[in-house]
């Protein structure tokens, strides 16, 4: 049996949930208490982040969402992830990486500047998943994590500032990388995990239908999403880049979400 731990709201455990989901692989999911998350995935996988991933068949642990989709798309091949040819493998996990070190912190960064003055609808989004104690947890451990949220993603003006410039240029990067390819993905003509990586990493802005980032909170907040969030977000959506990502999760995410 596989289990997935992971945290809802994480944009890089949406990448092992979706290749799980799209290889329609029997899986089991348990949401961790944001918390906890680095104490569970040490013990689970000798890594200090999430998503984690247990096989109990083949007895794999894997921390890292790079190395959880590679290990999917070998036990588990259709539909393929990485190209069959070493080259073509090579790129795909090349844009991958791209998109884990660059746009993965400076999506997560830009989000939390944001979430962090909305202590209602950032518990909210911290608790898709969790069990009656779980959510106990987290309203003890809430005060302590918010203020800690600060210094662990350096949400200061300047660095949201520059995160939300990054994500501009991140879309430039993709633009010249559809241009390149001309087939309406970022390597080849099919679906690969360069196209997963990327729309994933972009859903907190995309918040498309479905994905844990389009939920209405029910825990509305005065203020919330603040002017400069939304106008940030306006002027990324119009980018080709955008249209793009949000028409590659309607069609090769969208239902199963
Ligand atoms: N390189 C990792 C990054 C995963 C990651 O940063 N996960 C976050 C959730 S968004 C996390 O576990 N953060 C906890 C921490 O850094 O203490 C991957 O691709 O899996």
């Amino acid at each position: 049996m596989i289990i997935l731990y992971h945290l809802a709201i994480s944009h890089y455990n949406e990448k092992a949930r979706w290749a799980l989901d799209i290889k329609a692989v029997p899986h089991e999911r348990r949401a961790v208490v944001p918390g906890a998350l680095r104490f569970v995935a040490r013990r689970i996988a000798g890594n200090t982040t999430l998503p984690a991933l247990v096989d109990t068949d083949t007895g794999a642990r894997l921390g890292e969402s790079s190395a959880i989709l590679q290990y999917l798309d070998q036990e588990f091949p259709e539909p393929r992830l990485y190209p069959a040819d070493e080259q073509g493998r090579d790129r795909v996990l090349k844009i991958e990486r791209y998109f884990d070190d660059i746009a993965g912190p400076a999506v997560r960064g830009f989000g939390y500047a944001y979430l962090q003055d909305f202590p209602r609808v950032l518990k909210a989004r911290w608790s898709p998943g969790l069990s009656g104690a779980q959510r106990v947890v987290l309203a003890l451990m809430f005060p302590v994590l918010r203020r800690l949220l600060p210094r662990v993603f350096g949400l200061t003006p300047e660095r949201t500032e520059r995160r939300g410039k990054q994500i501009l240029d991140i879309c430039t990067k993709i633009e010249s990388w559809l241009q390149e390819s001309g087939c309406g993905y970022l390597h080849g003509d099919t679906f690969t995990a360069a196209d997963l990586t990327a729309v994933s990493l972009l859903g907190p802005l995309l918040q498309p239908q479905g994905s844990p980032w389009g939920m209405r909170s029910k825990a509305a907040e005065p203020g919330f999403p603040p002017a400069p969030f939304v106008e940030y977000r306006q002027e990324f959506m119009r980018r080709e880049a955008a249209q793009w990502a949000m028409g590659i999760w309607n069609r090769h995410r969208g239902a199963r979400a």
